[in-house]
Formats: C-alpha cells, sequence, structure tokens
C-alpha cells in the first residue's frame, strides 16, 4: 500500500522494518509514574512506529528545559527510562533516547540555575540572558553529552538523538545570531561548527556503533540565521563526524513562522530536507535524511519517500492523536485513523509549562493505564447509554461509552456529527477538523454506536435509558447593544452558515478565537471544490516570505474588536500569534480597548482611543462568547432521569476542545 514507506531502511547498525518514526516529544510525564510513562510509549511500539525517539532528556541540570524533564547525570531519574525501554522491547518496539540541552532556552527558574549558552544573549522565549560557556564549561558540557549517551545504551536504548534543532545548545553554537564568540567555538561558520561536531564524535565514541541520529535545523527561520549553504556544510560534516541520520527539525521557538499549528500546510519544509538530501549525496558519503512536521497521514509520508525528499518520515504528534496510526494504514484501515488537526492545545502548549501533555482529540494519551485498550467491564453488562449532541464532548462520551461496553445511542440533531469541528474545518488550514468527524463515524460505526442525526431530541425520547450525557453544546451569546436586533446583524454560527451572503464589508463584535479563525476565513473565502491543498502550500509560504509571489487579494474588508483584553484570547499560546499575524498580513483590523455606541445600518459606532468612529460594513457578526445549551437538562431531572453534562452545555467559561473531549472520555468511560 505504501511501498516506499514499508520499505527497510538501516540507521548504522540498527534496520527498522520501515520508515515512520515516532518523533521526541516531551511529554512532562517522564519524572512521574514510570509504569504510566512506560504504558504510553509500548502502546505507540505496538501501533507500528518503526522507532521511537523519547522526549529531550537532558545531560546536565543547566541544560534542562524545565523542572520537568529528566537528568541524566541523576541516576533517581534513570529507573522510569530502564522501565520505558523494557515496556517497548516487550512490545516489539525500539526505542532511541534524545539528548537534551537547553541552553539559553532553559527556564531560568527550573533549578535556580543561570542558563549557559554560546554569549550572552537574552531569549524572548525563555526570558533568561544566559551566561556565555567557557572553554571548561564548553569542555564538561561535551562529556556530560558523551555520559549521558553511553547512560542511555547502558539503560537498553536501541541507539541516541543528538538535539541540535529548534534552537536548543547546539544549534545556538551553530548560530551567527547567538553565537557572537571569536574563538574555537565561534567567529566563522566553520567554527560555529565545531561545537556540535565535537559533541557528535564524543558521543560516537563514547557508544561504539551504537546508532546515532543528530537532529538539526534545516531552517531556523530567525533573521540573520545560518544560510541553507551553512546548513547544508554543518549537515555534511555531522555525517562525517559520526552521524548515522540526520533528522531535519524546522525553525526555533523564537521564529515568527509558524511551524507546527493548524495553518501549516502539509509537509510545507520538506523542500528543507530535500535540499539537505541532495547535499549530503554531493559530498559522497549520505546518511539517511529524516523529514518531519506536519506530515500526519501515511499517504502523505508515502509522497514525501516517493518523491526522494527525505529517508524517514518522523511523525510526532500524530501518534498522540492515533497511537496505532502506522500499523492501521498499513492494514488498510487508514480512514480509522483519528489524525492530528495540530491544534496544540493539549500537547505543545502544555509541554512549555508544567503540565503534563495529552491530546486534545485523543484524550487517553498520556493516561493509557488510566483508561485501557481492553475493556474493563464485563460484555455481559450492557447499560442503554443515550449521547445527545455529536460534538468533540458527545463523540468522545459515546466513543468512550460503547468501548467500555454500553450500548449507546448517539443523538444529533444537524445532519451530521461533529459540532463545532465542522465549523472549525471551514477555516483555512484547519480542514482536518473534518477528518476528527469523519473518523469518529468510523469508529463509532465499529463499535455499533446507534447513530442518529437530523433531529432534535426531547426529554420524552429518552425515557428508556439508564443514563443520559448532555453534550449539547453552546449557544452564541448575544450582545446588549442598541440595533443588536437589526437585520444586519447574525452571530458567527450564522456567518460561516451562510458565508456566500455575507457582503464586502464584515464587522466582527468580538475578538477571541472564533473570530479571529471567522475572519480568516472571510478575507480568504472557501477553497475551490477540488482543492488539493497545493495552493495553500504557496500561499503559506509566500505570506512567510519563504517564497516569492503574489496572493490574491483579500475577498473582504474585515474588523474584530473587543471591548478589553488581547486578540484572540483564549487561543492556545503557540497558536494565538501565528493567527493573529496571518490575519493582520491579510489587511484584518484588529481592535481592543473599544467602546461601543450601537449597531446601525452602516456598521458599528464605536469609540477608540478618545475617538469616535463608524466601523462602516455590510454585515455586523456577532462573535462575543457562547451560553451553554442545556435546558434538556432541567427536562430529565423532572422526569428523574440520571444524566451528565459535559462540554459546553456543561460550562463555557474557559471551555475548550481539549476540556470537552477529556470531559466526554471521563463521562462516557464512567457511564
Ligand atoms: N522535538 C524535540 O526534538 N525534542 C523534544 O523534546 C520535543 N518535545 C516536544 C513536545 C511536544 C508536546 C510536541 C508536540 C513536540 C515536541 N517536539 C520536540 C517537536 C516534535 O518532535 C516535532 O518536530 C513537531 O511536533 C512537529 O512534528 P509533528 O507535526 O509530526 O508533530
Amino acid at each position: 500500500r505504501y511501498p516506499s514507506a514499508q520499505t527497510p531502511v538501516t540507521i548504522g547498525a540498527l534496520t527498522l522494518p520501515h520508515r515512520v518514526l515516532m518523533g521526541s516529544m516531551h511529554l512532562n510525564r517522564e519524572t512521574g509514574d514510570a509504569a504510566a510513562l512506560a504504558a504510553f510509549y509500548a502502546e505507540r511500539a505496538r501501533g507500528g512506529a518503526a522507532l521511537i525517539i523519547t522526549g529531550g532528556a537532558a545531560v546536565n541540570r543547566v541544560g534542562a528545559g524545565s523542572a520537568g524533564y529528566t537528568l541524566l547525570d541523576d541516576p533517581a531519574h534513570l529507573a522510569t527510562w530502564r522501565v520505558v525501554v523494557d515496556a517497548v522491547h516487550e512490545a516489539g518496539g525500539r526505542i532511541a533516547l534524545q539528548l537534551f540541552h537547553a541552553g539559553r532556552y532553559a527556564f531560568e527558574s527550573s533549578f535556580s540555575l543561570t542558563p549557559v549558552a554560546p554569549s550572552a544573549v537574552h531569549s524572548r522565549f525563555s526570558g533568561a540572558m544566559p551566561l556565555a560557556l567557557d572553554e571548561a564549561g564548553i569542555a564538561a558540557t561535551i562529556d556530560d553529552f558523551a555520559a549521558g549517551a553511553r547512560t542511555a545504551i547502558a539503560l537498553g536504548f536501541d541507539g541516541v538523538e543528538v538535539m541540535a534543532s529548534e534552537g536548543y545548545l547546539l544549534n545556538q553554537f551553530a548560530s551567527p545570531v547567538t553565537n557572537l564568540r571569536d574563538d574555537a567555538w565561534g567567529g566563522d561558520a566553520v567554527r560555529r561548527r565545531a561545537f556540535p561536531l565535537a559533541v557528535t564524535r564524543a558521543v560516537r565514541a563514547a557508544i561504539g556503533s551504537a546508532p546515532l541520529i543528530v537532529r538539526i535545523s534545516g531552517a531556523d527561520l530567525v533573521p540573520g540565521s545560518s544560510t541553507p549553504e551553512e546548513v547544508d556544510a554543518l549537515a555534511v560534516a555531522l555525517a562525517g563526524a559520526g552521524a548515522d541520520a540526520l533528522d531535519v527539525g524546522i525553525g526555533w521557538h523564537e521564529a515568527r513562522v509558524p511551524t507546527v499549528q493548524s495553518m501549516v500546510p502539509h509537509g510545507a519544509f520538506t523542500d528543507v530536507s530535500a535540499r539537505i538530501r541532495r547535499a549530503l549525496a554531493r559530498s559522497g558519503a549520505p546518511v539517511p535524511v529524516i523529514a518531519a512536521n506536519r506530515i500526519n497521514a501515511l499517504a502523505q509520508a508515502e509522497r514525501v519517500l516517493a518523491d526522494g525528499a527525505a529517508d524517514l518520515v518522523s511523525m510526532a504528534r500524530p501518534f498522540l492523536a492515533d497511537p496505532h496510526i502506522v500499523a492501521d494504514s498499513f492494514a488498510g484501515r487508514q480512514e480509522r485513523v483519528n489524525v492530528c488537526i495540530g491544534c496544540n492545545e493539549a500537547c505543545i502548549d502544555r509541554s512549555f509549562g508544567l503540565e503534563p501533555i495529552s491530546c486534545t482529540v485523543n484524550p487517553r494519551a498520556g493516561r493509557e493505564l488510566e483508561f485501557p485498550l481492553a475493556p474493563q467491564r464485563p460484555r455481559g453488562h450492557r447499560a442503554r447509554i443515550a449521547v445527545v449532541g455529536a460534538g468533540p464532548a458527545g463523540m468522545e462520551a459515546a466513543r468512550a461509552a460503547a468501548f467500555a461496553g454500553a450500548q449507546v445511542t448517539l443523538f444529533e440533531a444537524a445532519p451530521a456529527i461533529g459540532g463545532q469541528f465542522l465549523l472549525a474545518g471551514a477555516v483555512p488550514g484547519k480542514e482536518d477538523f473534518l477528518q476528527t468527524a469523519q473518523s469518529f463515524e468510523r469508529v463509532l460505526d465499529r463499535l455499533d454506536v446507534d447513530v442518529r442525526c437530523g433531529r432534535a431530541v426531547t426529554a420524552a425520547d429518552l425515557a428508556g435509558f439508564a443514563h443520559v450525557i448532555i453534550a449539547t453544546g453552546v449557544l452564541p451569546r448575544r450582545v446588549d447593544l442598541p440595533g443588536a436586533d437589526g437585520p444586519n446583524v447574525i452571530d458567527y454560527a450564522q456567518a460561516f452558515a451562510g458565508l456566500a451572503q455575507l457582503g464586502a464589508r464584515i464587522a466582527v463584535i468580538g475578538a477571541g478565537g472564533i473570530a479571529v479563525d471567522l475572519a480568516h476565513l472571510l478575507v480568504e473565502g472557501r477553497p475551490p471544490d477540488g482543492a488539493d491543498g497545493s495552493q495553500d502550500r504557496d500561499r503559506f509560504l509566500i505570506e512567510n516570505g519563504l517564497r516569492t509571489g503574489i496572493l490574491s487579494p483579500p475577498a473582504r474588508q474585515v474588523t474584530i474588536m473587543r471591548r478589553s483584553g488581547p486578540i484572540g484570547a483564549g487561543m492556545g499560546m503557540s497558536t494565538r500569534w501565528a493567527a493573529v499575524q496571518a490575519i493582520r498580513r491579510r489587511g484584518v483590523r484588529t481592535l481592543t480597548g473599544v467602546g461601543y455606541h450601537g449597531i446601525e445600518p452602516g456598521g458599528v459606532r464605536i469609540e477608540i482611543d478618545g475617538a469616535a468612529e463608524l466601523i462602516a460594513a455590510d454585515v455586523v457578526v456577532i462573535a462575543a462568547g457562547q451560553t451553554p445549551r442545556a435546558q434538556l437538562a432541567a427536562q430529565l431531572a423532572e422526569r428523574g432521569i440520571a444524566h451528565t453534562l459535559v462540554g459546553g452545555a456543561r460550562e463555557t467559561a474557559g471551555l475548550n476542545a481539549v476540556a470537552a473531549f477529556e470531559q466526554g472520555l471521563r463521562a462516557g468511560d464512567a457511564a
């Protein structure tokens, strides 16, 4: 089915049965329960990852990204990894440890240590002003990498990956932006390469012939940083220094080009790995190249490999969304795969804090022991459960309840399941949200859930059920402004539904995540039927200055506004800046600190910075929050029918898809 992906490949002494790896993810679970961490990894090994690369493990204390990192120089942290390695091996998998040093990306507060770096250059990401490493510090750090590698192999890992990308320590040495030295370790491109090369040589010497992958930064995406030629030269030199494979990372955490958000088109950066692969081929001593970032389906991995853009593909978040992505796809069950939607809300956004990560669309991720795959309930007990509403919370509640052995009926008033994900799926770059609904359709079908769409239920319909999970979602909140009931005013749900009828000038009252998404859709318009995504890729690259070209003008003139607070408040930390940047670049006016006088036929009369203004608009859209749609609860209570509220129906304050899915899982599992 996937001839290129299913061809074996070797990384040094390690032969892999196919070419799809699980990429490195720091989970913020590494210092917690060893059995839980082992269950997380073992499930992904069983799900078919050719090789798992762990999240970064710090080679020393000052190199830890935060207090949630394991420390390879602390014996107390090693026992966990031994349990993980054994579990993965028992599951038939292979696992490599990532050797990590954050450099100036370490958060200063982690261990009360001042971060170290090639030079004292402040980091916007961590807020740190690092100390420049001296000669002894450099030598000790190289030794720490070698010792960490030795430890990893002694623990039974099948190999190591040296982290030299994403703007961490080795990448900081390679870049002229962060390496201002003029000594053996900096001053020109050759000397800036010296540290990553010295680390690679030391690790190679420490582990003999064991597999060694180096994760390089294919493109830093930071102004003034290494050129493509310098990156290519580094890649060739690393292969010469003992790297068995090069894993191509993209972008620093300080980059202002999106690299991991939903809006990043699939495989947007595979030209970079292709270029490095060509440079290695020209050198006459090539090693396999691994491509990463937003490759979330096997079909796409296959294209990347067949096109020669890489020798292997790394998928990180797709293994959170669906641990079985590889096994199911190889077995022809790809329509079942729960795809990564790139939302980052339960993974990346949490990994930067100290919260354990999970996955929005798969809240089991990281909780495999709590919600084991083999249903615990005896199959004889088949409680009749109704789930009302098939948005994120309801879909997941129905799945979890059926999985736990209940006989489930899922009611949805709309013609299809998906809820707010169907709205989101219309937003440019969020097309994958539609696949979540499709994958749930398949899974619910397989679990014999009776899905009834197209009719709103009443309490009377629910009389025979042992328990009802109410997942009826939200209603757009109304605003109390003069003119708000005028014919030119609609709510955001109507705007998503009736896009074609909207005029050329739109004013949106509200500027949270939904308003930002709606503005994006309004200026870009819907893609033509049959669009294959290649236009998205071109548009993305042009918009972000990665390719020259001309963009079509925005489809509409759009203003979004709010009384107070930041534009896009409530969006995840990794997405907000990118989404707001994207709409501003497309000419959307974003206003905060707005006082409203009222809505008129010609637009919205506001006051901003002490001046009155009419925001001229043909249509005014209200996207000012939501209220729970939960009337069913009172009706069921009256009839004495047991019920649980989940998702937006329960609470809209602070609600997001992460909470909705997670509440669905817990309620369904308990039902
Ligand atoms: N990359 C690393 O090299 N080391 C890490 O420790 C690491 N931690 C991550 C933690 C999380 C929660 C996530 C989502 C990603 C992390 N990454 C890390 C980056 C991923 O390896 C990968 O490059 C990125 O998620 C894009 O690929 P994807 O679209 O396949 O997820």
